[in-house]
Protein backbone atom coordinates (compact mmCIF):
# COMPACT_ATOMS: atom_id res chain seq x y z
CA UNK A 1 0.00 0.00 0.00
CA UNK A 2 2.66 2.51 0.89
CA UNK A 3 4.64 2.78 -2.69
CA UNK A 4 0.73 3.20 -4.27
CA UNK A 5 -0.38 6.00 -1.87
CA UNK A 6 3.31 7.70 -2.15
CA UNK A 7 2.53 7.75 -5.84
CA UNK A 8 -1.12 9.25 -5.75
CA UNK A 9 0.35 11.90 -3.59
CA UNK A 10 3.21 12.86 -6.18
CA UNK A 11 0.94 12.69 -9.11
CA UNK A 12 -1.41 15.05 -7.00
CA UNK A 13 1.91 17.26 -6.59
CA UNK A 14 2.78 17.46 -10.23
CA UNK A 15 -0.90 18.32 -11.28
CA UNK A 16 -0.51 21.07 -9.17
CA UNK A 17 2.77 22.93 -10.21
CA UNK A 18 1.50 22.42 -13.67
CA UNK A 19 -1.72 24.50 -12.81
CA UNK A 20 -1.14 27.89 -14.16
CA UNK A 21 -2.90 29.61 -11.31
CA UNK A 22 -3.73 27.56 -8.06
CA UNK A 23 -7.25 26.69 -7.37
CA UNK A 24 -8.49 28.86 -4.11
CA UNK A 25 -10.96 27.83 -1.92
CA UNK A 26 -14.35 28.20 -3.46
CA UNK A 27 -13.62 27.20 -7.28
CA UNK A 28 -11.76 30.80 -8.24
CA UNK A 29 -7.71 31.45 -9.13
CA UNK A 30 -4.90 33.08 -6.56
CA UNK A 31 -3.87 36.14 -8.80
CA UNK A 32 -0.41 36.83 -7.88
CA UNK A 33 1.19 40.54 -7.18
CA UNK A 34 4.30 41.61 -6.40
CA UNK A 35 5.53 45.17 -6.43
CA UNK A 36 7.31 45.04 -9.73
CA UNK A 37 4.75 42.77 -11.01
CA UNK A 38 3.70 43.06 -14.88
CA UNK A 39 2.38 40.33 -15.61
CA UNK A 40 -0.77 39.22 -18.01
CA UNK A 41 -3.33 36.94 -16.68
CA UNK A 42 -3.61 34.76 -14.98
CA UNK A 43 -1.22 35.85 -12.92
CA UNK A 44 0.75 32.92 -11.83
CA UNK A 45 3.48 33.16 -8.90
CA UNK A 46 5.95 32.87 -11.87
CA UNK A 47 4.51 35.96 -13.65
CA UNK A 48 2.90 38.43 -11.19
CA UNK A 49 1.01 41.22 -12.16
CA UNK A 50 0.84 44.78 -10.64
CA UNK A 51 -1.67 44.76 -7.41
CA UNK A 52 -4.03 47.14 -8.75
CA UNK A 53 -5.31 45.26 -11.91
CA UNK A 54 -5.20 42.08 -10.41
CA UNK A 55 -7.49 43.20 -8.23
CA UNK A 56 -9.42 44.93 -11.18
CA UNK A 57 -9.62 41.44 -13.27
CA UNK A 58 -10.27 38.92 -10.16
CA UNK A 59 -13.50 38.04 -10.15
CA UNK A 60 -15.79 37.13 -6.58
CA UNK A 61 -14.36 33.57 -6.37
CA UNK A 62 -10.88 34.56 -6.97
CA UNK A 63 -8.27 36.04 -4.31
CA UNK A 64 -5.52 37.96 -4.65
CA UNK A 65 -2.45 37.15 -3.10
CA UNK A 66 -0.16 40.21 -1.99
CA UNK A 67 3.34 39.38 -1.98
CA UNK A 68 5.97 41.29 0.71
CA UNK A 69 7.14 44.05 -0.71
CA UNK A 70 6.08 47.94 -0.76
CA UNK A 71 3.35 48.69 -3.25
CA UNK A 72 3.14 52.41 -3.90
CA UNK A 73 -0.79 53.20 -5.05
CA UNK A 74 -0.97 55.26 -7.71
CA UNK A 75 -5.15 56.03 -6.41
CA UNK A 76 -7.56 54.49 -4.15
CA UNK A 77 -7.16 50.44 -4.29
CA UNK A 78 -10.85 49.64 -5.25
CA UNK A 79 -11.60 46.07 -5.03
CA UNK A 80 -15.12 45.62 -5.87
CA UNK A 81 -15.02 42.02 -6.67
CA UNK A 82 -12.49 40.26 -5.56
CA UNK A 83 -13.40 37.98 -3.28
CA UNK A 84 -10.20 37.81 -0.95
CA UNK A 85 -7.08 40.41 -1.05
CA UNK A 86 -4.62 38.76 1.44
CA UNK A 87 -1.06 39.14 1.80
CA UNK A 88 1.41 36.81 3.78
CA UNK A 89 0.78 36.14 7.32
CA UNK A 90 4.31 37.53 9.21
CA UNK A 91 5.08 38.92 5.96
CA UNK A 92 2.59 41.46 5.23
CA UNK A 93 3.08 43.16 2.37
CA UNK A 94 3.11 47.79 2.85
CA UNK A 95 0.93 49.84 0.70
CA UNK A 96 1.70 53.14 0.71
CA UNK A 97 -1.17 55.71 -0.18
CA UNK A 98 -0.66 59.34 -0.14
CA UNK A 99 -3.83 61.66 0.05
CA UNK A 100 -6.71 59.05 -1.06
CA UNK A 101 -8.53 56.40 0.96
CA UNK A 102 -6.07 53.55 0.71
CA UNK A 103 -7.98 50.56 0.57
CA UNK A 104 -12.00 51.09 -0.45
CA UNK A 105 -13.46 47.38 -0.23
CA UNK A 106 -17.14 48.57 -2.01
CA UNK A 107 -19.94 46.32 -3.28
CA UNK A 108 -21.43 43.35 -1.71
CA UNK A 109 -18.91 40.51 -2.90
CA UNK A 110 -17.75 41.22 1.18
CA UNK A 111 -14.31 40.60 0.17
CA UNK A 112 -11.97 39.40 3.13
CA UNK A 113 -8.83 41.47 3.66
CA UNK A 114 -5.54 40.46 5.53
CA UNK A 115 -2.45 40.68 6.51
CA UNK A 116 -1.29 44.09 4.79
CA UNK A 117 0.30 47.46 6.56
CA UNK A 118 -1.37 50.55 4.93
CA UNK A 119 -0.20 54.27 5.24
CA UNK A 120 -2.07 57.02 4.45
CA UNK A 121 -2.70 60.70 4.70
CA UNK A 122 -6.57 60.24 4.62
CA UNK A 123 -8.18 56.78 5.96
CA UNK A 124 -6.90 54.02 5.87
CA UNK A 125 -9.72 51.16 5.23
CA UNK A 126 -13.62 52.56 3.85
CA UNK A 127 -15.41 49.13 4.19
CA UNK A 128 -19.04 50.07 3.82
CA UNK A 129 -21.64 47.21 3.27
CA UNK A 130 -19.14 44.42 3.38
CA UNK A 131 -20.15 41.35 5.22
CA UNK A 132 -16.27 40.50 5.06
CA UNK A 133 -13.66 39.46 7.88
CA UNK A 134 -10.81 42.23 8.25
CA UNK A 135 -8.15 40.89 9.71
CA UNK A 136 -4.23 41.25 10.66
CA UNK A 137 -4.21 44.64 9.11
CA UNK A 138 -1.94 47.42 10.15
CA UNK A 139 -3.28 50.90 9.16
CA UNK A 140 -2.45 54.32 9.85
CA UNK A 141 -4.32 56.93 8.44
CA UNK A 142 -4.32 61.22 8.75
CA UNK A 143 -7.66 62.28 7.80
CA UNK A 144 -8.81 64.96 10.26
CA UNK A 145 -12.66 64.23 10.22
CA UNK A 146 -12.61 60.58 9.07
CA UNK A 147 -11.81 57.03 10.78
CA UNK A 148 -9.00 55.41 9.61
CA UNK A 149 -11.00 52.27 9.75
CA UNK A 150 -14.37 53.35 8.65
CA UNK A 151 -17.25 50.73 8.03
CA UNK A 152 -20.62 51.83 7.72
CA UNK A 153 -23.35 49.32 7.27
CA UNK A 154 -20.65 46.50 7.58
CA UNK A 155 -22.38 43.06 9.30
CA UNK A 156 -18.65 41.48 9.13
CA UNK A 157 -15.50 41.21 11.30
CA UNK A 158 -12.53 43.32 12.67
CA UNK A 159 -9.99 41.41 14.46
CA UNK A 160 -6.49 41.45 15.06
CA UNK A 161 -5.86 44.56 13.64
CA UNK A 162 -4.44 48.49 14.19
CA UNK A 163 -5.92 51.33 13.39
CA UNK A 164 -4.69 54.51 14.21
CA UNK A 165 -5.72 58.14 13.42
CA UNK A 166 -3.07 60.78 13.70
CA UNK A 167 -4.94 63.46 12.02
CA UNK A 168 -5.36 66.77 13.80
CA UNK A 169 -8.93 67.56 14.33
CA UNK A 170 -11.99 65.51 15.48
CA UNK A 171 -10.22 62.29 14.13
CA UNK A 172 -11.28 58.71 14.58
CA UNK A 173 -9.58 55.55 14.78
CA UNK A 174 -12.39 52.89 14.18
CA UNK A 175 -15.94 54.35 12.63
CA UNK A 176 -19.33 53.05 12.42
CA UNK A 177 -22.57 53.67 11.40
CA UNK A 178 -25.46 53.52 8.93
CA UNK A 179 -28.54 55.45 8.08
CA UNK A 180 -31.98 54.20 7.38
CA UNK A 181 -33.28 50.46 8.38
CA UNK A 182 -29.86 49.25 9.03
CA UNK A 183 -30.05 46.42 11.60
CA UNK A 184 -26.86 44.25 11.58
CA UNK A 185 -24.42 43.68 14.21
CA UNK A 186 -20.40 44.67 13.85
CA UNK A 187 -17.91 42.99 15.46
CA UNK A 188 -14.38 43.90 16.95
CA UNK A 189 -12.18 41.37 18.26
CA UNK A 190 -8.41 42.30 19.85
CA UNK A 191 -8.49 45.67 17.86
CA UNK A 192 -6.50 48.38 18.74
CA UNK A 193 -8.51 52.00 17.87
CA UNK A 194 -6.47 54.72 18.61
CA UNK A 195 -6.57 58.71 17.83
CA UNK A 196 -4.40 60.70 18.71
CA UNK A 197 -4.82 64.38 18.82
CA UNK A 198 -2.24 67.21 20.31
CA UNK A 199 -5.33 69.73 19.96
CA UNK A 200 -8.34 70.42 21.62
CA UNK A 201 -9.97 68.80 19.11
CA UNK A 202 -12.34 65.46 19.86
CA UNK A 203 -10.48 62.64 18.90
CA UNK A 204 -12.55 59.23 19.12
CA UNK A 205 -10.94 55.70 19.90
CA UNK A 206 -14.14 53.93 18.34
CA UNK A 207 -16.88 56.40 16.81
CA UNK A 208 -20.60 54.48 16.12
CA UNK A 209 -23.14 57.01 14.58
CA UNK A 210 -26.76 55.35 13.33
CA UNK A 211 -29.51 57.34 12.21
CA UNK A 212 -32.63 56.82 10.69
CA UNK A 213 -34.31 58.46 7.34
CA UNK A 214 -38.46 58.10 8.35
CA UNK A 215 -40.78 58.32 11.53
CA UNK A 216 -41.66 54.69 10.95
CA UNK A 217 -38.88 53.05 10.90
CA UNK A 218 -37.99 51.00 14.09
CA UNK A 219 -34.00 50.06 14.38
CA UNK A 220 -31.95 48.18 16.96
CA UNK A 221 -27.94 48.21 16.22
CA UNK A 222 -26.09 46.50 18.28
CA UNK A 223 -21.31 46.72 18.03
CA UNK A 224 -20.00 44.58 20.38
CA UNK A 225 -16.05 44.98 21.05
CA UNK A 226 -13.99 42.30 22.99
CA UNK A 227 -10.46 41.86 23.78
CA UNK A 228 -10.00 45.80 22.21
CA UNK A 229 -8.24 48.94 22.92
CA UNK A 230 -9.87 51.93 22.19
CA UNK A 231 -8.19 55.41 23.33
CA UNK A 232 -9.11 58.67 21.90
CA UNK A 233 -7.50 62.18 23.22
CA UNK A 234 -7.94 66.00 22.98
CA UNK A 235 -11.60 66.77 23.79
CA UNK A 236 -12.84 63.71 22.37
CA UNK A 237 -13.30 60.49 24.58
CA UNK A 238 -12.34 56.70 23.96
CA UNK A 239 -15.95 55.30 22.82
CA UNK A 240 -18.73 57.70 21.48
CA UNK A 241 -21.90 56.67 20.15
CA UNK A 242 -24.84 58.33 18.95
CA UNK A 243 -28.44 57.65 17.78
CA UNK A 244 -30.15 60.38 15.41
CA UNK A 245 -32.88 60.71 13.04
CA UNK A 246 -36.61 60.55 13.22
CA UNK A 247 -37.29 56.79 13.74
CA UNK A 248 -37.07 55.09 16.95
CA UNK A 249 -33.29 53.60 16.67
CA UNK A 250 -31.20 52.18 19.77
CA UNK A 251 -27.71 51.44 19.80
CA UNK A 252 -26.20 48.75 22.37
CA UNK A 253 -22.24 49.26 22.12
CA UNK A 254 -21.00 46.49 24.56
CA UNK A 255 -17.20 45.90 25.41
CA UNK A 256 -15.72 42.83 26.86
CA UNK A 257 -12.63 42.56 28.46
CA UNK A 258 -11.30 45.54 26.31
CA UNK A 259 -9.35 48.50 27.64
CA UNK A 260 -11.13 51.94 27.61
CA UNK A 261 -11.31 55.05 30.25
CA UNK A 262 -14.52 57.00 29.35
CA UNK A 263 -17.62 56.74 27.16
CA UNK A 264 -19.72 59.58 25.49
CA UNK A 265 -23.38 58.54 24.63
CA UNK A 266 -26.08 60.63 23.17
CA UNK A 267 -29.58 59.70 21.61
CA UNK A 268 -30.73 56.04 22.13
CA UNK A 269 -27.44 55.05 22.88
CA UNK A 270 -25.88 52.31 26.14
CA UNK A 271 -22.48 51.85 26.45
CA UNK A 272 -20.61 49.58 29.09
CA UNK A 273 -19.63 51.40 31.43
CA UNK A 274 -15.15 51.62 31.98
CA UNK A 275 -13.88 49.23 34.38
CA UNK A 276 -17.05 47.13 34.63
CA UNK A 277 -16.83 43.37 34.60
CA UNK A 278 -13.59 42.66 33.07
CA UNK A 279 -13.03 46.00 31.34
CA UNK A 280 -9.55 47.68 32.13
CA UNK A 281 -9.29 51.59 32.20
CA UNK A 282 -5.44 51.52 33.64
CA UNK A 283 -3.01 53.14 30.25
CA UNK A 284 -1.80 50.31 27.54
CA UNK A 285 1.89 50.46 27.31
CA UNK A 286 2.91 50.33 23.94
CA UNK A 287 7.04 49.86 22.52
CA UNK A 288 7.15 53.13 20.54
CA UNK A 289 3.56 54.68 19.48
CA UNK A 290 5.43 57.89 18.02
CA UNK A 291 6.65 55.43 15.48
CA UNK A 292 2.88 53.95 15.27
CA UNK A 293 4.83 50.64 16.83
CA UNK A 294 1.70 49.51 19.08
CA UNK A 295 3.31 46.20 19.87
CA UNK A 296 2.82 45.64 23.92
CA UNK A 297 5.29 46.47 26.23
CA UNK A 298 5.45 43.46 28.89
CA UNK A 299 4.15 45.65 31.90
CA UNK A 300 1.12 46.36 29.38
CA UNK A 301 -1.98 45.49 31.72
CA UNK A 302 -3.17 44.14 28.33
CA UNK A 303 -1.04 41.55 28.41
CA UNK A 304 -3.33 38.27 29.31
CA UNK A 305 -5.87 40.02 30.25
CA UNK A 306 -8.32 38.98 26.88
CA UNK A 307 -10.50 35.97 26.79
CA UNK A 308 -12.47 33.64 24.29
CA UNK A 309 -14.92 34.83 21.21
CA UNK A 310 -16.63 32.89 19.02
CA UNK A 311 -14.51 34.65 16.23
CA UNK A 312 -11.32 34.94 17.93
CA UNK A 313 -8.92 34.98 15.29
CA UNK A 314 -5.86 32.37 15.14
CA UNK A 315 -3.09 35.34 15.25
CA UNK A 316 -1.86 38.82 15.74
CA UNK A 317 -1.31 41.58 13.68
CA UNK A 318 2.31 40.69 13.39
CA UNK A 319 1.60 36.78 12.89
CA UNK A 320 2.33 35.50 16.08
CA UNK A 321 -0.19 33.41 17.58
CA UNK A 322 -3.31 34.46 19.30
CA UNK A 323 -3.03 32.97 22.35
CA UNK A 324 0.46 33.10 24.20
CA UNK A 325 1.19 32.86 28.08
CA UNK A 326 -1.76 32.55 30.19
CA UNK A 327 -4.46 33.85 28.05
CA UNK A 328 -5.51 35.77 25.22
CA UNK A 329 -4.11 39.67 25.22
CA UNK A 330 -5.91 42.58 24.93
CA UNK A 331 -5.31 44.44 22.10
CA UNK A 332 -4.00 43.83 17.59
CA UNK A 333 -0.73 42.46 19.61
CA UNK A 334 -0.19 39.02 21.48
CA UNK A 335 3.36 39.79 23.44
CA UNK A 336 5.30 37.09 22.34
CA UNK A 337 8.10 35.85 24.80
CA1 LIG B 1 -1.20 36.25 26.17
CA1 LIG C 1 2.95 39.95 18.73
Amino acid sequence: MRPIAFAAALAAGTALLASPAVAAAGGGETLFVDPQGNGPLPCDRADPCALEFAVDEASDADRVRVLPGRYELEGTLTIDSAGAVRGVRGRPARLVAGDFIAVHASSSTSPGISDLVVRSRSQGLFAPFSSGVFERLRLVGADDNQATCSVPEAPGVLRDTLCVNRGGGPAVGVGVSALGTYDEDFRLVNVTGVARSGTSAAADGLSASFSTLTSDSVVDNTVIARNSILRGGGAGTDVQGQTSGPGTETLDITLARSNFRATVGAGNTTITQPGSGRNQTATPRFVRPSRNDYRQRESSPTVDAGGNDPVLGAFDFEGDPRELGRRVDIGADELAG
